[in-house]
């Protein structure tokens, strides 16, 4: 069994979710921050057997898109001294960032 845990953008976690139900993989989605935008996001916990992985990459890459997001000033990033930031900037966010983990044991009691 695996554990992915994909960080998604919060627009594209409806149709994810819906496309996971229809495939009867199971999922929690937890409200999460990015850490360099500080902008919420959503992560998405999906427990699938070993042979269902490639099902949830395939709806993860097909309901994610990447986009360009604007960046305004933000005084706290002042205090990352080891970049010259320079305002407004651009960045592009998503479509997913993707960790694939072995799961030692699952239970449900
Ligand atoms: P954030 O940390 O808010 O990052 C949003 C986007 O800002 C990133 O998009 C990237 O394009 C840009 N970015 C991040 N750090 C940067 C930096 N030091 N300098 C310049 N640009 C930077 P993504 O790479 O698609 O990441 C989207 C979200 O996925 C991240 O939101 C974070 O919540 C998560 N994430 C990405 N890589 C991660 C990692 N290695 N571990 C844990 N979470 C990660």
């Amino acid at each position: 069994m695996k554990l992915v845990i994909c960080i998604i953008q919060n627009e594209d976690s409806r149709l994810l979710q819906d496309d996971l139900v229809k495939e009867g993989i199971r999922a929690t989605k937890l409200s999460s921050t990015g850490g360099f935008l500080r902008s919420g996001n959503t992560t998405l916990l999906i427990g699938v057997d070993d042979q269902h992985v490639g099902l949830a990459l395939s709806l993860i890459k097909k309901n994610c898109g990447t986009r360009n997001q604007v960046v305004m000033h933000d005084p706290a990033m002042d205090q990352m001294m080891e970049y010259n930031y320079h305002y407004p900037m651009h960045v592009d966010v998503g479509g997913a960032t993707v960790f694939v983990l072995n799961v030692d044991q699952f239970e449900k009691f």
